[in-house]
């Protein structure tokens, strides 16, 4: 999709600092960091939000979690802990419509988030 934000930086026609890159998906800095490790885990392919997510996705799914992992691991995370958010709809704040993992860590965060 041309006019979508995350669409754009996957295609190298926005700026990102990008940490990792696999066939199917692209992790990149969080341009608003809320914890020391604050990267984003995005499908290249554009899917709006988790909740337009399919039995079809299964793969690429499966592959943000194994990206969200060696972000952890490469951010030097893997064993303090890590926590992966999907924020869907207004009441959690979603802003971006491109599906997106938020992998944060290196700092203790609280339960339940506020
Ligand atoms: P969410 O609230 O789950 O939709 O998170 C969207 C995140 O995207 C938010 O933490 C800030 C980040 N973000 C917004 N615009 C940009 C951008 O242009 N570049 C980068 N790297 N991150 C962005």
């Amino acid at each position: 999709m041309t006019d979508c934000l995350f669409c754009r930086i996957v295609a190298d026609e926005l700026p990102a600092e990008v940490v990792l890159d696999t066939e199917h998906t692209y992790a990149f800095r969080d341009i608003s960091p809320v914890a020391p490790v604050h990267v984003l885990v995005v499908p290249r392919a554009h899917i709006a939000s988790a909740a337009e997510v399919t039995a079809a996705h299964a793969g690429v799914l499966a592959e943000m979690l194994t990206t969200a992992r060696e972000v952890a691991e490469a951010e030097g995370v893997l064993d303090t802990g890590y926590r992966l958010v999907l924020n869907v709809g207004e009441d959690a704040a979603n802003t971006v419509p491109h599906l997106h993992l938020h992998v944060l860590g290196g700092r203790r965060m609280g339960w339940p988030p506020g």
